[in-house]
């Protein structure tokens, strides 16, 4: 492996500090946590539409999983470009929403386009999640989440991903003064960054002694959205085939492609023992290479997978992502080093996608 690709690699020192932005964000988000918490109540009864494009499409998806599981409220994950070209299918005059744009840029053309037809056409309020709090999107919207975090040089977008689905659930935690998520939070930071640091030679081995071509990752619930981000890491950083898919949809046509060169990583969840393990096996007749990401129970998660990474119990659903998500990273940065491509200049890529719309 190319150890000076490796080490000045800014993508990898953007993994690897991301627990840490973490714990900077909620720090400064807590200084407003009373305007929050006045917005969170005044909207509980309308739909909350959590919008982005690429990377932050995916954390729309995860965000409206993990909003809804924690607080009950109704929420639904868009594509900005649906707003932009389907609004109806968005938006109907029998509902009321609040209007959620993610960014880490907060300069991407379709959801600021987006964040301003929702708002001047449908009259709805808008919410902006940015990791540039002075960005084009801030200015457009009525309300926006304020957080330090340190802004990202790499093309793609990792640890960016993680600290705004933390002030997302961060937010969340204040519906009905959810101290225990509060709680959660500050503890999975750590949690999170040892799991990470025990399971970096395991993961780059994973990746060094295989030839693998072809990357499938499997979620149900939030970690469908965390399924479709791993995907898109592996293919932005390493230029690799990937694919992604709610578990079990897997079975039902996409599995023909399987073949010993072939990784299949299952994110498993509280109900996966039902499903997920016994997808791992049938996969796993098939040639398929399996890692299972999921909570350490009963010594070992699934004795037909060829890796497991084992989890601490006691976060659950509502959590897992910020200890899966850090090892997905990993997993595409070394597959990226291991065939010689910088992560840092993806190929086709820029970090912002700007349109003349
Ligand atoms: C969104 C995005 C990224 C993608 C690439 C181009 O950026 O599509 O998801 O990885 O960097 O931009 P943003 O709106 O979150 O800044």
């Amino acid at each position: 492996m190319d150890s000076d690709l490796y080490q000045n690699s800014l993508t990898y020192k953007e993994i690897i500090r991301q627990q840490s932005s973490w714990k900077i964000a909620l720090k400064s988000l807590e200084t407003e946590k009373d305007d929050y918490q006045l917005i969170v109540e005044k909207f509980r009864d309308r739909v909350w539409i959590f919008s982005g494009c690429g990377t932050s499409y995916y954390l729309a998806q995860a965000a409206s999983s993990l909003f809804k599981l924690i607080t009950g409220f109704r929420t639904k994950a868009i594509p900005a470009s649906e707003v932009l070209i389907f609004p109806n299918l968005v938006f109907n005059k029998n509902d009321t929403y609040l209007f959620f744009p993610l960014s880490r840029s907060g300069k991407t053309t379709e959801i600021v386009k987006a964040s301003r037809k929702a708002k001047l056409d449908f009259g709805v309020p808008t919410f902006a999640i940015s990791c540039d709090y002075n960005s084009a999107l801030s200015a457009e919207c009525d309300m926006k989440l304020k957080f330090s975090f340190e802004q990202e040089q790499s093309v793609v977008m990792t640890g960016s991903f993680t600290t705004m689905l933390m002030s997302i659930i961060y937010l969340a935690s204040l519906h009905n003064g959810k101290k225990h998520v509060m709680e959660k939070l500050q503890e999975i930071s750590d949690v999170s960054e040892s799991v990470m640091t025990e399971n970096q030679d395991f993961l780059r081995d994973i990746i060094l002694n295989n030839d693998y071509d072809d990357f499938v990752f499997l979620g149900q619930g939030p970690f469908y959205g965390i399924a479709n981000e791993a995907a898109l890491k592996m293919q932005e950083m390493s230029i690799s085939f990937s694919q992604s898919y709610h578990s079990l949809e897997y079975r039902h046509g996409p599995m023909s492609t399987v073949s010993d060169k072939t990784l299949v990583t299952i994110l498993l969840c509280q109900g996966s023992r039902d499903y997920g393990i016994p997808l791992a096996e049938d996969l796993g007749k098939l040639g398929a290479n399996i890692l299972v990401l999921g909570e350490n129970n009963d010594g070992e998660i699934c004795k037909n997978a060829d890796f497991q990474i084992a989890v601490p119990e006691g976060f659950g659903d509502i959590y897992n992502s910020f200890l899966y998500m850090p090892l997905l990273h990993l997993l595409a940065f070394y597959k990226s080093i291991s065939k010689g491509i910088n992560p840092d200049k993806p190929e086709n890529l820029t970090a912002v996608v700007t349109l003349e719309i």
